[in-house]
């Protein structure tokens, strides 16, 4: 695989030291990046990042420049990783919540274009579960506090939502996913309109390269019944975000399986008690976007 690189403009707003002190840094002492472009451009790869990043903290702290750049140069890429991770936590923090909030005001005014703009961002710095779980949840959470608060409207919760939907299905198609057709199924519960934690799965699989076939909103039970007879998956996922009815008929329909099936529930729309796992099926909670991929990642006896 090649490793992304990175423009010295990216750089300085990556790392918020000017462009012409990087330039500089590179011409007077050799910290800069290990690639150019044919044109002789700057490419930066993630070690000379780390590299620059050492050198920014130690001229901060006063540190010459010519004595920080020698530092700087004499580490592998080991060292620079340990010098640099406590900068990535607190930065991975920060960029986490701006993300958060640049999404809600976004939304907040309607934006489609900076919303698939913040949305492609997070999914070009971070794989695909970080951000869903800390950057894509906590925005929707948000989004629906704020509609439920009344200082948001429907309309732009409806928006975060559908860009949200193309990217994360864009996602999906370039990954270009294969698998045994219909081995894998993902729905959303009779009724249910939030898809969107149904896509993150879909996305999540495909990026291990597994295709999965997924059905969206609202999956009628009798459906639903029908294509199991047909297709006879190995592995279904089910999402409920909205509290399900106790006398679910979908239970039943899972006791008359007849061959070896792994049920994933995931929502907080399910009950508390799940029903218990009986003859070839089995069912089990996933509590979270990688709990929930990794259960389907690693379940299928056929
Ligand atoms: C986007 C959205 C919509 C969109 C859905 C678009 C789409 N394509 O999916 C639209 C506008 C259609 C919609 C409709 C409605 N919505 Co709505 N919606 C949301 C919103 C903002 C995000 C939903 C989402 O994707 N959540 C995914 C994650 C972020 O949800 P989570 O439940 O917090 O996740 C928890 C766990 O499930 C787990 N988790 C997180 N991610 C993942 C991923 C996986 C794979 C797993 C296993 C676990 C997991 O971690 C979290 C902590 O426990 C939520 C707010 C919210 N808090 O979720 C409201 C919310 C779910 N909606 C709500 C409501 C009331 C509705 C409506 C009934 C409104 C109405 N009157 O019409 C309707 C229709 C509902 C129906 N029958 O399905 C309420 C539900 C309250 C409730 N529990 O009953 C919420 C919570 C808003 C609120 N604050 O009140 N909604």
């Amino acid at each position: 695989m090649t490793s992304v690189e990175w423009s010295v403009g990216t750089v300085a707003e990556r790392l918020g030291v000017p462009a012409a002190t990087l330039r500089s840094w590179d011409r007077r002492y050799g910290i800069g990046p290990s690639q150019r472009t044919e044109g002789g451009h700057r490419r930066y790869g993630e070690e000379d990042i780390q590299r620059v990043r050492v050198m920014a903290r130690f001229t901060a702290r006063g540190v010459p420049a010519q004595s920080a750049a020698r530092v700087a140069l004499s580490m592998d890429a080991d060292r620079l990783l340990i010098e640099t991770d406590g900068d990535r936590d607190a930065r991975s923090t920060a960029d986490r919540q701006s993300a958060v909030e640049a999404i809600c005001s976004a939304a907040l005014s309607l934006d489609a274009e900076s919303l698939s703009r913040i949305y492609q961002r997070t999914l070009r710095d971070r794989d695909l579960v970080s951000a869903w779980t800390e950057v894509f949840a906590p925005a929707l959470r948000t989004v629906g506090d704020r509609w439920g608060d009344g200082s948001l409207g429907v309309e732009c919760e409806h928006l975060a939502s559908e860009v949200l939907a193309t990217e994360l299905r864009t996602v999906i198609r370039l990954s270009r996913p294969h698998a045994p057709n219909g081995d894998i199924v993902l729905a959303c519960a009779d009724e249910e309109q939030h898809h969107l934690p149904l896509l993150a799965v879909e996305a999540e699989l495909a990026s291990h390269g597994v295709a999965a076939l997924g059905l969206g909103a609202r999956m009628p039970t009798d459906a639903l019944q029908r294509l199991l007879k047909v297709h006879r998956p190995s592995r279904l996922f089910l999402w409920a975000s909205i509290a399900r009815q106790v006398d679910e008929r979908l239970w039943q329909v899972l006791a008359d399986v007849s061959w070896q099936l792994d049920v994933v529930v995931g929502g907080p729309g399910w009950p508390h008690d799940l029903p218990a796992s009986s003859g070839p099926v089995t069912v089990t909670r996933a509590h979270d976007l990688s709990g929930a991929s990794e259960a389907l990642l690693s379940g299928g006896h056929r």
